[in-house]
């Protein structure tokens, strides 16, 4: 199996997290996507996710996965020992709705906000993003702002239980966990009265398979082209 990522970035350390959790790393070869350099957007690697989004894996017999959700689905069930997608129909529902509202609340608003409203990846990739950019972005401003009641909402859910979904951890708590990293990668910091969500994302950050995970920001060479 392949994967088609870049460390550090937010999606990406979604897959990576699983694949710690499920002991897989060995077993996967990872090819390494230029995104400053808009590498994702060229024909060679829309044939493989024609969305031009990472992560996205490729299995043995030649078939590419694409979307977080597919790909865990994937990993997690190849052992038939599912730990973070759920057992019982119950379960995988619950999952399933955290999941998304995780993707539609927090994650995806944040990196609409990184790339409308900042000058996110650098002019490269802009162009193909955002080529009206002026700076100003005030639909951007507003994926911000929807990506804080966010926030919001996740503290409330981690007030009445131990993790996103329930009693276990599950994908859903990799999902909040990682638009977390890329608010804050992006400038927005979590609400101080938000203290369940923060509490729970300490406790979170210790655990085996997202620890390894936690610190990691973009590598020091796309640091470098985009001018930090
Ligand atoms: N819904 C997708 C989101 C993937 C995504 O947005 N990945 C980012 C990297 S963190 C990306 O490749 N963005 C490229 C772009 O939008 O230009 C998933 O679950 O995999």
């Amino acid at each position: 199996m392949k994967i088609y990522d870049r460390a550090g970035f937010p999606n990406p350390a979604r897959i990576r997290i699983v694949l710690n959790i499920k002991n897989l790393e060995e077993q996967i070869e990872f090819g390494s996507v230029d995104r400053i350099g808009a590498e994702h957007k060229q024909p060679a690697f829309l044939a493989k996710n024609p969305f031009g989004v990472i992560p996205v894996l490729e299995l043995d017999d030649g078939t590419f996965i694409s979307e977080c959700t597919a790909i865990t689905e994937y990993l997690d069930n190849l052992d038939g020992k599912p730990v973070l997608t759920g057992i019982t129909p119950r379960e995988k529902a619950l999952i399933h709705m955290m999941q998304k509202r995780a993707e539609a609340e927090l994650i995806d608003p944040v990196g609409l906000y990184f790339h409308h409203a900042t000058p996110g990846l650098g002019t490269t990739l802009q162009a193909y993003k955002s080529p009206d950019w002026s700076g100003r972005g005030d639909w951007g401003n507003q994926q911000r702002d929807r990506a804080v009641k966010g926030m919001a909402y996740f503290d409330t859910v981690l007030q009445e239980r131990s993790f996103v979904a329930g009693s276990t951890f599950s994908m859903s708590d990799i999902t909040v966990f990682a638009g977390l990293m890329f608010a804050e990668a992006a400038g927005i910091t979590v609400p101080e009265d938000a203290r369940s969500l923060r509490a729970w994302r300490a406790r979170v950050a210790e655990l085996p398979g997202v620890k390894q995970r936690s610190g990691q920001t973009f590598l020091p060479e796309d640091l470098k082209r985009l001018g930090f």
